[in-house]
């Protein structure tokens, strides 16, 4: 009787004290709730009509829809801490990331990478370009895949399908705005 007592108030005391410890160790930003990532969806497979993909994928991009859900994540970074976006890719998509401040209307979409021409071909505008994804055809790049990518500065940044006919006639984009968490800096 005794030992279940002492062991309840040691339960209570560890409740009471673990996390007031833990925030004086740990990023206050994360405890309270601000994300250091954030998941995208870079592509969904439908489902109105069915789909049926068992036996492989639809022919031309079928059963596909081309959206960046959400279309604006963010994160929160801060001096000691970096953040990252987890794209969970469903589809022949690529993914490619522009520096702070760049618009949809700075790409050039006619900049081409030479030899493909599937769905109006890849977009390679580098100008401010941060990040390329992976390609179908590439080792890497299963329609079915996830690219996690590293943000550690401050900004808002686009982030295009660089599939051509997808940027250009579906308005695949969308941002991730990361934003540097100034309350506990010391
Ligand atoms: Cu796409």
């Amino acid at each position: 009787m005794k030992r279940s007592v002492i062991m309840i108030i040691a339960l209570l005391s560890f409740w009471v004290i673990a996390p007031n410890v833990m925030s004086e160790t740990a990023d206050e930003s994360r405890l309270s709730g601000r994300r250091a990532d954030a998941t995208v969806s870079f592509g969904l497979w439908q489902t109105d009509p069915p789909l049926n993909r068992f036996a492989g994928n639809p022919a031309m991009g079928a059963g596909n829809q081309h959206e960046v859900i959400p279309n604006v994540s963010r994160i929160n970074i801060s001096r000691n801490d970096s953040g990252g976006v987890n794209f969970i890719i469903s589809g022949n998509h690529v993914v490619a990331i522009y520096n702070d401040g760049t618009r949809p209307e700075d790409i050039d979409p006619n900049l081409l990478v030479p030899g493909i021409t599937t769905a109006g071909g890849v977009i390679d505008d580098p100008d401010k370009r941060i990040y390329l994804g992976a390609n179908e055809t590439a080792p890497t790049g299963a329609r079915d895949r996830v690219e996690v990518v590293h943000f550690s500065k401050p900004g808002t940044y686009l982030v295009i399908c660089a599939i051509r006919n997808h940027f250009v006639n579906d308005g695949m984009y969308g941002f991730v705005v990361v934003r540097e968490n100034q309350l506990h800096l010391q």
